[in-house]
């Protein structure tokens, strides 16, 4: 297969809610030199993207939609694993999170395989992260920056708790605070007190650089 054939069926392999089938493109993607931001990018997501038209469109449900995040997400593990090593030398620490009440990590773990990538230190707190859990983790690891994804327009007001958090704990203003998900937006970051927002976990790399002084 080409490589655009492999980014077309790794689409499909989750528009058909095909575990299997994800984890075989993703092995043989790699195997025969398709870039793994690429794979995940142009192949995956645009699958997760198309599953969740659907399901706006009351065309599927939830159990569909659930099979698709397994798929995308047997999928992407195996490229996150493949993503090139940054050279940064000064390390960065960085805490990411889903907020409290929300279960959507398949975009925030994208974004911290691409930091890991770029040689940022970071610890991912998974999801339904309470805001406090924000606020002690950065003040006990000492992080330069804490990150919070929100997929719901519900848990949007959690990223708000997050910044209360950490003015809160006295963080505001040192550790920088970069909220991200796609109901948000920079007008939302501005809204609530947060120093950044990106759009994409390319933007999010380099957006966290330049929030740390590395660009
Ligand atoms: C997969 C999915 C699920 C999976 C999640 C599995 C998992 N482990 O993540 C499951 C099936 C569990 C699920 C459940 C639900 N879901 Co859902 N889900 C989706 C779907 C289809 C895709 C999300 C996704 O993974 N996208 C792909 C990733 C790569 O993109 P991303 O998340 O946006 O992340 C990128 C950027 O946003 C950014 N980013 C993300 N996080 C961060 C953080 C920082 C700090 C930064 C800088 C950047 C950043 O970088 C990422 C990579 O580029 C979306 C539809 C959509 N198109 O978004 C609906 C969607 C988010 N879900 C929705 C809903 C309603 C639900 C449920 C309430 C359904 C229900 N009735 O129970 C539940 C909620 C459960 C809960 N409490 O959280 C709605 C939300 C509507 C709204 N306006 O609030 C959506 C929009 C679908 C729809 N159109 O109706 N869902």
């Amino acid at each position: 297969m080409g490589e655009q054939e492999i980014l077309a069926a790794a689409k499909k392999a989750i528009i058909d809610y095909d575990v299997d089938k994800a984890e075989e493109i993703a092995n043989e993607g790699l195997a025969s030199g398709v870039d793994p931001v690429a794979l995940v990018e142009k192949g995956f997501v645009p699958g997760i993207v198309e599953v969740g038209d659907l399901f706006d469109a009351g065309e599927v449900y939830l159990p569909e939609l659930i099979l698709a995040a397994d798929a995308m997400k047997a999928g992407t593990s195996i490229c996150e694993a493949k993503f090139p090593k940054g050279a940064i030398q000064k390390k960065k620490k960085v805490i990411m999170g889903t907020v409290e009440g929300d279960i959507h990590d398949i975009g925030k773990s994208i974004v911290v395989a691409f930091l890991s990538a770029n040689g940022f230190e970071v610890t991912d707190l998974g999801r339904d992260v309470v805001p406090k859990t924000f606020a002690e983790k950065a003040k006990e690891l000492g992080a330069d920056v804490v990150g919070a994804s929100a997929l719901l327009t519900t848990t949007m007001e959690m990223q708000r708790k997050v910044v209360e958090e950490m003015k809160e704990i006295g963080l505001a203003g040192k550790v920088k605070i970069i909220v991200g998900g796609a109901p948000t937006s920079e007008e939302w970051a501005k809204k609530i007190g947060a120093d950044a927002y990106a759009e994409n976990a390319i933007e999010a790399v380099a957006k966290i650089k330049q929030l740390t002084g590395l660009a």
